[in-house]
């Protein structure tokens, strides 16, 4: 008696459910961009902050980007179907961008897991930005060319529960995944590799920058207008640890030998200082940063590599590694604001 009970409870449970129980075609673009969007913007937010506030935003972006696998089976069975039938020439990049958003989940995935780095430059997670910044002009096409796109009366409960539903599975995914994986990671999701051991840990160039080939005997240092003797920055150089943190996907701390700019750069009023590679390579820093950010001459002791940005990088505790410009050249307060620069070196 009690079980026929129990089976005429779950029925009615079913009944109550059974409007949320299939989303429209138009509900499940809905969520699809609504994700789509969130993982494009909190993946690039990633990367700007270097604090812990990171670790939210990675796990925004992990659960929208996860969201997408769980709303793939209804996108498959509604929208998708019924477009193909119609055998439009433009279906070719309906289905590119299908295969590129799958590209990129699973590349993030694989990031996050640890099970594939990637090749090289092409490390899993920047091929994973590579892909998603293809997608996002696909995606653009995508929804404006279609009549049946979207409304704001889509945006009702049953879209708000299907939604729900979707991020919860995500959520589900994730942690699993974080169980699996443990964690050797940081906040920022990337991977620790060769703390303390400098001679393996990687060289990154940004895009297509190169290591200069000038010995330390003829380098010139000018801070402020002003030369500055490398052997000055040995004699006052002390060890500080930091964390390196490269968008690619690693990270590594070190013990720096190094010396904090407000001990280099004179007190001066601009709000800005510019630290400039002898590759051209540039990062512009609020001035009241200085004594958070070092100019490193080694690490463990041992002088600086040459990929490593020998003879004299900055250390930027607390931001992303392109903020650790290397082969510094020149530092210079400037008047321009620290922010009216590109988010992320262009070069
Ligand atoms: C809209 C396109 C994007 C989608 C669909 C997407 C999706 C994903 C997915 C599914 C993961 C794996 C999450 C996990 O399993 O933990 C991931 C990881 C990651 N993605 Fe994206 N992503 C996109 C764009 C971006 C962009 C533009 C960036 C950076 C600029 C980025 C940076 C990252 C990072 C740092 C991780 C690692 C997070 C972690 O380890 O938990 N993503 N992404
Ligand atoms: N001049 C210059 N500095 C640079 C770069 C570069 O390409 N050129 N790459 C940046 C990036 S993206 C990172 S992650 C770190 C890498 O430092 P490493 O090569 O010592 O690991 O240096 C930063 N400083
Ligand atoms: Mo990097």
């Amino acid at each position: 008696m009690s079980e026929l009970n129990g089976f005429s409870r779950l029925k009615a449970l079913r009944a109550a459910a059974a409007p949320y129980a299939r989303l429209t075609p138009r509900r499940v673009d809905l969520l699809l961009g609504v994700s789509v969007t969130v993982a494009a913007v909190s993946g690039l937010v990633s990367w700007g902050v270097g604090t812990g506030w990171a670790r939210w935003v990675t796990v925004i972006h992990a659960l929208a980007g996860l969201s997408l696998l769980a709303l793939a089976p209804a996108k498959l069975r509604g929208s998708v179907r019924t477009g193909l039938k119609r055998r439009r020439v433009t279906r070719w990049l309906s289905i590119l961008l299908g295969l590129v958003v799958t590209a990129t989940v699973v590349l993030g995935i694989l990031h996050a897991t640890g099970l594939w780095h990637g090749v090289g430059y092409w490390s899993a997670l920047w091929t994973h930005f590579l892909l998603a910044a293809l997608l996002a002009p696909l995606v653009v096409w995508h929804i404006v060319s279609r009549p049946g796109r979207p409304r704001m009366t889509d945006l009702d409960r049953r879209t708000l529960i299907g939604g729900s539903a979707a991020v919860a599975a995500a959520a589900i995914a994730y942690g699993v995944q974080q169980l699996v994986v443990g964690d050797n990671r940081r906040f920022t999701g990337s991977h620790e590799i060769a703390s303390f051991n400098p001679a393996e840990m990687p060289t990154t160039m940004w895009l297509n920058d190169r290591s200069p080939r000038v010995p330390a005997s003829g380098w010139e240092l000018t801070i402020a207008g002003e030369p500055v003797a490398l052997a000055d920055l040995h004699a006052r150089a002390a060890p500080m640890e930091a964390d390196l943190d490269c968008t690619g996907g690693w990270w590594s701390r070190q013990s720096w030998d190094a010396v904090p700019l407000a001990e280099l750069v004179p007190t001066v009023d601009a709000p800005t200082l510019e630290v400039t590679s002898l590759t051209g390579y540039s990062r512009l820093f609020p001035a009241r940063d200085a004594a958070n950010l070092y100019l490193a001459v080694g690490y463990n002791g041992e002088p600086l590599r040459r990929g490593h940005g020998a003879p004299v990088r900055l250390v930027a505790p607390g931001r992303r590694g392109f903020w650790w410009v290397k082969w510094v050249r020149r530092i210079d307060p400037i008047d321009r604001p620290w922010w009216l620069q590109l988010p992320f070196p262009l070069e």
